[in-house]
């Protein structure tokens, strides 16, 4: 059905869906997972808008820096990541992590970097919504310079493939990260190299205030693929369904030795770009109303209401228990103390040279006789 093409721009360009806005199956498919898992897919999704929702308002109070909404794109999120192992490689963007809560990472654990706490897997040193997680899933940490992270995936990739591994690397990024050295590093090296990597292309319409058909003169992003050889094709990225097909067919690919896909998902960002951000200045109110008629999770429930596995009561019921976890998780890391003064000076160095050892003796004095500096008030300017 995904059927990616290598030479044929018309089926490249063509946006494929599965599961239509009024929650019809295309004809023909027919699902193979089983109901615990669409249940799985249902609740992830709901759980991505727990966290922002709790995350905006911790950001609104003070009590964290900054958060990245992910509202109307969470079937990319949940669709990609239920195509690929836990012993797979996750190289995401910043507005991805629901791959990581479908996967199994703790709310809690998430919370931590939000605080930037003792706690965090990054000790605090980078911003709120920049995860790493090497359990349960290997999910490389996100990079705020937009690009960096495809060469990286496409490193994994053929790492893992010269070790004789069938893992593969899946780089996910938006459309204005196609504008960057890395992706164009990424997609020729793989090219060449046939790694073993998916390339999850998220147009979501905007690169900030930038629209998506302004940052490129070519027709779309997929199309893109051609020109480095490798296979490529567009899909409807509001349907977790469409989503999670090309991804699995991309994978099993890849795995089987064949190489890259490219694919583009087209998908709409119904939020501002971050908590920073009031997209109500640049986004016209018309096209938010016809993209709100296609939001992933009210389509996915219309599906799932047709099965008999979900009902209006019962989708506020798993919303609310969405939103008690994610509370919870953020009553925890509040309360955990922040990073001590030495994690400055840790994992950098295996023997500390003299210079910085006398920084830290000097900095440690200081906060002895004055002790800890405040955190600031939580501005960030993007
Ligand atoms: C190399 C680089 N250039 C510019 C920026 C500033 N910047 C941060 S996010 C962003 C928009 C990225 O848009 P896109 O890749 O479409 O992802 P989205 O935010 O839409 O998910 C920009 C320009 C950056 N972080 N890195």
């Amino acid at each position: 059905m995904m059927n990616p093409s290598l030479d044929d721009p018309a089926q490249i360009v063509a946006m494929k869906t599965i599961l239509d806005p009024s929650g019809q199956l295309a004809e023909g498919y027919s699902v193979v997972v089983s109901d615990d898992e669409l249940l799985h897919y249902y609740r992830s999704m709901k759980l991505v808008r727990a966290f922002d929702d709790i995350c905006l308002k911790l950001q609104r109070s003070g009590r964290i820096g900054f958060s990245i909404p992910n509202l109307g794109i969470e079937a990319c999120q949940i669709g990609a990541a239920s195509a690929l192992r836990k012993d797979d490689w996750f190289f995401p963007s910043y507005r991805d992590f629901g791959m990581a809560l479908y996967h199994g990472v703790k709310p809690v654990d998430m919370m931590h970097n939000m605080f930037g706490n003792s706690l965090d897997s990054a000790k605090g040193r980078q911003m709120p919504v920049h995860f790493s997680f090497t359990e349960p899933i290997k999910f490389a940490s996100i990079s705020s310079p937009l690009g960096t992270h495809l060469p990286q995936a496409v490193g994994a990739a053929h790492a893992a493939k010269l070790r004789g591994e069938d893992t593969v690397a899946l780089a996910s990024f938006g459309d204005g990260g196609t504008s960057t050295l890395g992706f164009h590093s990424a997609l020729t090296f793989a090219g060449v190299w046939k790694s073993p990597v998916v390339f999850l292309c998220q147009n979501n319409g905007y690169a900030i205030s930038l629209p998506a058909h302004e940052q490129t003169a070519s027709d779309g992003y997929a199309i893109k693929g051609m020109g480095y050889g490798v296979r490529a094709l567009t899909v409807d990225g509001n349907d977790v369904f469409a989503v999670r097909e090309a991804t699995l067919e991309a994978v099993e690919f890849a795995r089987a030795g064949g190489g890259p896909t490219l694919i583009e998902a087209v998908t709409f960002r119904m939020g501002g770009h971050s908590t920073s951000d009031d997209p109500s200045t640049y986004v016209p109110k018309e096209v938010v109303e016809e993209w709100a008629k296609k939001d992933p999770i009210d389509r996915f429930e219309k599906f799932l209401g047709a099965r008999g596995l979900w009902d209006a009561e019962k989708g506020e019921q798993i919303g609310k228990d969405c939103l008690a976890e994610i509370d919870a998780a953020a009553k925890v890391a509040a309360a955990t103390a922040p990073p001590t003064l030495e994690t400055i000076f840790s994992d950098v160095y295996a023997e500390i040279p003299a210079h910085i050892r006398k920084q830290g003796e000097a900095s440690f004095e200081l906060s002895n006789r004055l002790g800890e500096a405040a955190a600031g008030d939580g501005a960030f300017p993007l």
